[in-house]
């Protein structure tokens, strides 16, 4: 085990005064002028805006501030001054901007106008709104609809979603993948096939019911921070929190309430896991199964005390395969079990007692287990583990997967999905007469193939940095100019936009932060959190530029511009009135989102329910379904002499492929993003020193050369044979069929690779500065 000393880390707890000094970090001592104070106060409550960062809940009785550091940064990003106008882009030709990082071209500010790329002068240029929907109508007139895609990072609304998925059936694909696609719909397949439900069964309520929570890969301080709360208020209950992260994620060790006046002054901070455990990445099957394999002694014991363990009746009435599983269970020895999760029986059969004796227990989830080739096994073991006492269905119980993007989920809800089984599709039909196409479309790692076998000629990005994003950079971005059309609808400049197709467009919009005024007057918009709850978000703030348009008015231009008129399809009045939208989705999605206007602004949201909750299981068999895994390893790939499982991260300071800043504050790790995490025993075996540079070189055995260099070797608390790097400057590394078996999710947290050792090594000033005062918002 590694000696923590000898690593790079980070002494305090998560939250406290170090959250602050983030902020400040990245925006300046003046990040707190009234206007971004009065904004922030105005986040995540009823009747402001929803946050733009990530889709945790939105409770009813919220706090004075409902936002974190992570949020803040998320807002305080788009109310930036900075501009990022045509003279700009005259100054600089694309080819030179390739050469830019992430951060620097985010750093240029908002976009501010519509814009084409000239080729004659490698530029992007200004022009006009209808000059630019034209242009894209003709274009997509041109093309067959089965070769162009309609991609979708998960930020816009409800209400843009639905006419954005319309508009594509309209326009005659199913071609929708979304950022879903490469995060949770692992778990979109594997619940839906297990408990016939794609979502977690969860409510915030919930939380606060428990006994016991069981922590699988989610991280938790970073990436949900407002999360930390009902955790700090579990821990405070008594209720163990037992959690399997290779890496130990401060947010889950230790907590300190930065709303919390007491704790901040009297330094006091709240232990969270009761247990850690260092998971191997992709050793979680193992580790569920070993944890069965105890509840089922425990069983056997309390049999012969006339007792159960398991929930016998509710097994027998709600659940099928069970004998199969038990029988893999019962086989699989101890060895297998601690050799594939790298811990000890001891250490599983502790986590596991904490299981038995809890009587509502709530499994949590995230990239760690869905971004794995063996993803859908993870999370159907998962289940299995909260099936065998009844946890799914009760006040306090469930599978609670931590959703992504502030409106990933919403955008599955409201027909933004490649798979047409998922859609109502006859009512669509009906709704608007005309016969929408009934074939599958691309997911995200189909639309790669098909963009690298140039099968793809046409791609429309609403929001997010594909390019950036996706596995296989390298090879995509030289594909990625052979397409004929690309159009990209976003509010910061980014890698994405500087791959462009023959054609190209740059068209700026509305951030949620920002007021949308249409011909009915202001305009709300709304998403769903990850507990299926779904709110309505309303802006004050002048938009960044006059030139803006909203996401809603950007996807009707473009399909006013593509399509046929259609008498049912009026996009003008429903762009000048988005409660017309609402309307719609409500008439497509009786039961969720009936009385969907009246019920917009719900405090804490509308709950839009959830089959499995009720125990109505929606599968095949009509119940809940026991999955025997086939494999005790996630990653899909041997073990071999110097070949090591990486794990891609996320900093303290990004959110995806945006770059806030050089300070992964909660790792320890400041100043670059340029490193190679390893512990120091496998330093020692590698023959590798602290502070050396290396480069990683892909090895997944196809033949292809994957190679990302100048990393520099720091020691980090990580079980043998893994090394971790940040996402997204890994993903050359990542073969583009390197994913889940079942949804296609790229397998980013387990990717094979070698390390190919320099003899130089790095200087402490090549660190970057702390940006500081970059991006002061206004
Ligand atoms: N600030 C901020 N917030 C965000 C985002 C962001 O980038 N920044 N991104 C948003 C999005 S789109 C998403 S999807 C979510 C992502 O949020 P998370 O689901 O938390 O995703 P990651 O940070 O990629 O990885 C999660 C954890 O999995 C652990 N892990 C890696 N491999 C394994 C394994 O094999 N087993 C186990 N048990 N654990 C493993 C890692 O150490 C890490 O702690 O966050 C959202 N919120
Ligand atoms: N190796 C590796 N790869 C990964 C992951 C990983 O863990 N490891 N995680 C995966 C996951 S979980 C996800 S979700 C994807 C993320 O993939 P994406 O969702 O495609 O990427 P983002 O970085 O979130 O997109 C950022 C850009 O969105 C634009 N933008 C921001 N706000 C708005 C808005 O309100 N409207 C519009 N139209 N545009 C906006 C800005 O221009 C910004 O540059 O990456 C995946 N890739
Ligand atoms: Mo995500």
């Amino acid at each position: 085990m590694t000696n923590r000393e000898d690593t790079v880390h980070y002494d305090s707890p998560s939250g406290g005064w170090g959250s602050l000094r983030g902020m400040t970090r990245v925006f300046g001592k003046e990040w707190a002028t009234p206007l971004a104070i009065e904004t922030l106060m105005r986040q995540n409550k009823p009747g402001g805006f929803m946050c733009v960062s990530c889709s945790w809940a939105k409770p009813a009785d919220h706090h004075t501030f409902e936002f974190c550091e992570n949020g803040a940064k998320a807002t305080l990003w788009d109310l930036t001054t900075r501009r990022c106008t045509p003279d700009f882009f005259a100054g600089h030709t694309v080819t030179e901007l390739r050469e830019w990082k992430d951060y620097d071209l985010e750093q240029q500010g908002r976009l501010t106008h519509p814009l084409r790329y000239d080729r004659e002068t490698d530029r992007y240029v200004p022009c006009s709104w209808d000059e630019a929907f034209d242009a894209i109508g003709r274009e997509l007139r041109a093309l067959d609809p089965k070769s162009v895609i309609f991609y979708a990072s998960g930020k816009a609304s409800l209400e843009a979603s639905y006419l954005y998925a319309l508009f594509a059936r309209l326009y005659g694909h199913n071609n929708l993948p979304d950022s879903s696609n490469m995060c949770h719909e692992t778990t979109s397949v594997a619940l839906k096939k297990v408990i016939g439900a794609s979502v977690g069964t969860c409510v915030f309520d919930d939380l606060a019911k428990c006994d016991a929570m069981f922590f699988f890969g989610q991280n938790t301080g970073t990436n949900s921070p407002r999360f930390l709360h009902p955790l700090q208020d579990a821990a405070k209950r008594g209720v163990p929190i037992v959690t399997f992260n290779p890496v130990r994620e401060k947010g889950l060790e230790s907590f300190r309430n930065p709303q919390s006046p007491l704790e901040m002054l009297a330094g006091k901070e709240t232990a969270i896991s009761s247990q850690y455990h260092q998971v191997r990445p992709g050793g979680d099957i193992a580790v569920v199964m070993g944890m069965c394999k105890h509840v089922f002694a425990a069983d056997d014991a309390a049999k012969a005390e006339g007792r159960r363990v398991l929930d016998v009746d509710f097994i027998q009435h709600h659940t099928t395969g069970l004998d199969a599983f038990e029988a893999k269970v019962r086989a699989t020895s101890w060895d297998d079990i601690e050799r594939e999760s790298g811990l000890t029986r001891e250490a599983i059969e502790g986590a596991a007692q904490v299981y038995v004796e809890a009587d509502r227990v709530i499994a949590i989830y995230g990239m760690g287990l869905t971004q794995h080739t063996h993803g859908f096994e993870n999370v159907a073991m998962l289940v299995n583990l909260l099936l065998l006492k009844g946890n799914i269905g009760r006040e306090g119980t469930g599978i609670s997967p931590v959703r992504g993007h502030s409106n990933v989920q919403g955008q599955r809800t409201v027909g933004i999905s490649e798979k047409p089984e998922l859609v109502p599709l006859d009512k669509i039909a009906q709704q608007f007469g005309f016969e929408p196409p009934r074939d599958k479309g691309m997911n995200t790692v189909e639309a790669c193939g098909g963009i690298l076998s140039g099968e793809v000629k046409g791609f429309i990005g609403l929001g997010g940095n594909f390019v950036r994003a996706i596995p296989e950079r390298d090879m995509m971005e030289h594909a990625w100019t052979r397409m004929r059309l690309t159009v990209q609808v976003a509010t910061k400049l980014n890698r994405s936009h500087l791959v462009n197709g023959e054609v190209a467009y740059l068209l700026p919009c509305l951030s949620r932060t920002e007021e949308d005024i249409q011909a009915s007057g202001p305009q709300a918009v709304s998403m769903e959190d990850t507990f299926s709850c779904i709110h309505g978000s309303i802006a004050r703030r002048r938009p960044a530029s006059e030139q803006l348009k909203s996401e809603v008015a950007i996807v009707a231009g473009l399909a006013q511009a593509t399509l046929e008129p259609n008498p049912r399809v009026k996009w003008a009045d429903w762009v000048g009135n988005y409660a017309l939208i609402r309307d719609l989705i409500a008439e497509t999605y009786a039961e969720e989102f009936h009385d969907f206007n009246a019920r917009l602004f719900t405090p804490g949201g509308f709950y839009r329910g959830n089959s499995a909750r009720e125990r109505i299981w929606k599968t095949a068999a009509r119940r809940a379904v026991f999955t025997a895994p086939e494999t005790l390893t996630s990653v899909g790939f041997e073990d071999a002499p110097g070949r090591y499982r990486l794990i891609t991260m996320r900093s303290n300071d990004q959110f995806n492929t945006t770059i806030y800043g050089y300070s992964d504050r909660l790792r320890g790790i400041e100043g670059t993003r340029d490193v190679l995490l390893i512990n120091p025993e496998e330093m020692r075996r590698a023959e590798l020193q602290e502070g050396q540079v290396v480069s990683l070189v892909g090895d997944a055995g196809d033949g292809v050369h994957r190679e990302v260099q100048g990393l520099v070797v720091t020691p980090f608390d990580l079980p043998d044979g893994c090394l971790g790097a940040y996402y997204p400057e890994m993903n050359p590394l990542m073969p583009v069929w390197h994913h889940d078996q079942m949804s296609k999710t790229p397998a980013a947290k387990s990717v094979p690779v070698r390390i190919k050792a320099s003899g130089e090594f790095a200087k402490r000033e090549d660190r970057l500065e702390p940006p500081g005062h970059a991006t002061r918002p206004g």
